[in-house]
């Protein structure tokens, strides 16, 4: 129906066209979430994890006007080199698209672009979430309301700590979203493989999750998944080494009053300035970790069908 909306990739259509499993992708992480050429680097090989588990990537992002799933090398290279490109929420998306501008979308921008094409499962790092002093600014992002709507399982290392985890996971429980840990019971924090808090769901195997999600949308239950998954033993962060980055990040965005979309994207690059690699390196660790559970689940799911 929604289809003269979108430019869908000939080996995207035909994998949706036939029920074969397909990944999403989203395209913020590339062009505002790591500096280049990692950003690429790690684009290009988030794309072959989701191949290796047997399905089809798609990296989603505004091109010249057009939502496009599953890009070209050339476009991804396109978003990890240029600066100025957009960053595309929500609120962002007519505007950029009635412009013909080129932006990249969020976790949010990315799920309903997903969705109007048909794929149900999507990859990420980290999404947005309540930030910390969320109680007097406000600061909730779009991509929570999104997940309230939007009937795609998201595949996160949990929620960073960036964010206050404790709102965030609250403002989920109260948009009705089930919060799934693969594998283990201890909620986790994206550099960590713990948060201090415990994970509301807990599920062992990718064809038990395929079958939640399956139920849940015959249902009519509609809205995100969020499925988080640790990262893998050895790759992660002391969390007091990242605590300290983060306190320090926060406290520079507010020296230089950073507000509204910037806050995210300014403090993930402080946070990688800071870090010497080592927050890079465990942050490309568990995005590839992330893209194979999803690219697993969406077989699991196409299966079910
Ligand atoms: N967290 C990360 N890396 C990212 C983002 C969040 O660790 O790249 C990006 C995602 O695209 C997410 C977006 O959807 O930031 C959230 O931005 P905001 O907080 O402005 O909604
Ligand atoms: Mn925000």
């Amino acid at each position: 129906m929604y289809n003269d909306l979108l430019a869908i990739q000939p080996e995207v259509l035909m994998a949706l066209q036939n029920n074969k499993p397909v990944v999403a992708l989203e395209s913020t992480i590339i062009s505002h979430g790591m500096p280049w050429p990692k950003n690429v680097e790690t684009a290009l090989a988030v794309e072959q994890a989701v191949r290796d588990a047997g399905a089809i990537p798609a990296t989603i992002a505004l091109i010249n006007g057009q939502s496009k799933v599953g890009l070209s090398r050339d476009e991804i290279n396109y978003l990890g080199q240029t600066n100025g490109v957009w960053k595309v929420s929500l609120r962002d998306m007519p505007y950029v698209l009635s412009k013909q501008l080129t932006g990249a979308t969020t976790v949010a921008a990315t799920m309903r672009i997903a969705a109007m094409a048909g794929i149900r499962v999507f990859a990420t790092g980290g999404i947005g979430g309540v930030h910390r002093g969320a109680t007097a600014t406000m600061d909730i992002s779009a991509d929570l309301t999104e997940m309230s709507n939007t009937n795609v399982a998201i595949v996160s290392a949990g929620v960073k700590s960036i964010l206050d985890i404790g709102l965030t996971l609250e403002y989920l429980e109260t948009m009705g979203i089930p919060v799934v840990t693969y594998g283990q019971d201890a909620f986790p924090s994206f550099y960590s493989s713990a948060s201090g808090f415990t994970t509301p769901l807990r599920l062992d195997t990718t064809k038990e999750i395929a079958n939640m999600l399956s139920l849940k949308w015959k249902m009519k239950l509609n809205g995100a998944v969020l499925i988080a998954n640790p990262l893998p033993a050895g790759s992660d962060v002391a969390p007091d080494v990242m605590e300290a980055h983060i306190v320090a990040a926060l406290h520079e965005a507010e020296k230089q009053k950073i507000a509204g979309k910037e806050v995210t994207p300014f403090l993930l690059k402080y946070i990688a300035e800071h870090s010497k690699g080592e927050s890079l390196e465990a942050n490309i660790a568990l995005i590839l970790n992330n893209a194979a559970l999803a690219g697993r689940i969406a077989v699991d799911l196409s299966g079910l069908d």
